[in-house]
């Protein structure tokens, strides 16, 4: 995959959108607000669906922001230069959204009080969605077939690396007040309550109405249907007209592509890198 890519720091990046000077000054110079929430991912995680949730509690359950505003614009990416600049500009406190690893990440929000969600996901499941993903994808070296990439992703051949790097290097911020870690499975599993985690965290109130409307117009279908949402604005200039971003939405889809020889390499490898890791962070166990 990293054929095709922009590097920097030894991390490839997209080689759209991605340059190394740019990716210098977001980290040097982009100032992060007190105000300011962040959205981190490594991609592939559900980042889209977290910031359609996020926007929607902002919108108190009204859907004309998500329905009128591509999702890109409404939480931009710090690291494109397409969000970067539209960043510069925003006035006020400002949803931002990001996949960059810990060590790449901008040096002001160590020091700030902006709020942090990073949402994780199973690595396994990532996986395949990256698979079926970058497949369609102009601005990456293709995978040929699943097995190609699996031997990508488990050497952190993939953008943004390794996968393991960088949970491992956000999870180290789990015990700030600022910090707060989800889990596509909790998001799955019960999605109320998990809207009510991050109202909790963002100090925001929801009636119940309002609640009930976060819950309809951020679910799978209604963002499938979401032009503003669905990357289908995207679809030509960044991917083939074949390419999906939500595919299909569930927890567990590795168990339909994993042979048993690389369901039992991936346990091996995740129990090197991560067995140090308090492990009811990874749900989906
Ligand atoms: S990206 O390109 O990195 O920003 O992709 P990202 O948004 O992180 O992840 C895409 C996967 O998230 C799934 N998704 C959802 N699942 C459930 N409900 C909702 N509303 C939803 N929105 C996006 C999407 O289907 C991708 O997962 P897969 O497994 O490929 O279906």
């Amino acid at each position: 995959m990293t054929g095709k890519c922009v590097w920097f720091e030894g991390i490839p990046f997209p080689s759209l959108d991605y340059s190394p000077e740019l990716l210098r000054e977001v980290q040097e110079s982009f100032l992060v607000k007190d105000k300011d929430v962040l959205l981190l991912t490594f991609p592939k995680s559900g980042t889209n669906w977290l910031i359609e949730t996020v926007c929607l509690i902002y919108s108190k359950g009204d859907p004309k922001w998500v329905q009128s505003e591509p999702i890109w614009d409404r939480s931009p990416w710090v690291e494109t230069k397409h969000g970067y600049e539209l960043l510069k500009e925003k006035e006020g406190p400002r949803l931002i959204s990001s996949h960059l690893p810990i060590q790449l990440f901008p040096k002001s929000f160590f020091k700030s009080k902006a709020k942090m969600i990073y949402l994780i996901r199973n690595p396994r499941d990532v996986l395949v969605s990256g698979y079926f993903f970058w497949r369609s994808a102009k601005f990456v070296k293709r995978p040929q077939s699943l097995e190609q990439y699996f031997e990508w992703f488990v050497e952190g051949n993939v953008v943004f690396g390794s996968w393991f790097d960088h949970a491992r290097g956000w999870m180290s911020m789990r015990d700030k007040e600022n910090f707060l870690i989800l889990s596509y499975e909790e998001m799955k599993w019960d999605m109320r309550s998990t809207v009510e985690k991050i109202c909790q965290f963002l100090g925001k109130k929801l009636e119940p109405e309002e609640l009930n409307s976060v819950l309809k117009n951020s679910s799978f279908q209604a963002m499938k249907e979401n032009s503003m949402s669905n990357y289908s604005l995207l679809k030509g200039q960044y991917f083939e007209e074949n390419g999906q971003l939500l595919r299909k939405g569930v927890t567990g889809d590795w168990r339909n592509y994993f042979t048993v020889a690389q369901a039992e390499t991936f346990d091996k490898l995740f129990q090197e890198k991560m067995a140090d890791l308090p492990q009811d962070l990874f749900l989906w166990k």
